[in-house]
């Protein structure tokens, strides 16, 4: 597969319980090249927007208010098979189905608060990094 990009942002109860560095670590170590990263922190609004697709789950409202309550690490990252193999790397949605040794079993806590999020297609991870990154001139 050709080299190509995912997005994934470190979500608030991870960054909060202080497993940005660690988080971060293991995905340099997987081969992952990191394009951009920064911290910031979204309003509910904001966090809706980015989670537009799944408005009519009866999670939504929650999920808006959880990615909301602290700052996260939103990055785009560069790999061969990039968007599959992150997936990979972070595991199930439920921490409770997540292989061993993912992102997700290692620092999630709840299907919610599950400590990471990885783009599920190439086409939104590009849509996903622009909505953290568009005003960067070079990425
Ligand atoms: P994904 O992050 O593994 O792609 P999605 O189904 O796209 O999972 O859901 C987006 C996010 O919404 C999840 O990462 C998780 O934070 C939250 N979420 C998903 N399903 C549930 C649920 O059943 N209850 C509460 N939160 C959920
Ligand atoms: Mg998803």
């Amino acid at each position: 597969m050709p080299t190509n990009r995912t997005f994934t942002m470190i979500k608030p109860d991870a960054v909060q319980d202080g497993h940005s560095g660690a988080i971060i670590k293991m995905i340099e170590e997987a081969g992952f090249r990191i394009v951009a990263l920064k911290k910031t922190q979204l309003t509910p609004e904001r966090a809706g927007e980015f989670y537009a697709v799944h408005k009519e789950r009866p999670f939504y409202n929650d999920l808006c208010k959880y990615m909301s309550s602290g700052p996260i690490v939103p990055m785009i990252l560069e790999k061969d098979n990039g968007v599959a193999d992150f997936r990979a790397l972070i595991g199930a949605t439920n921490p409770a189905n997540a292989d061993e040794g993912t992102i997700r079993k290692l620092f999630a806590k709840s299907i919610e608060a599950n400590a990471i999020h990885g783009s599920d297609s190439d086409e939104n991870a590009e849509i996903e990094g622009n909505f953290f990154f568009a005003h960067i001139e070079q990425f």
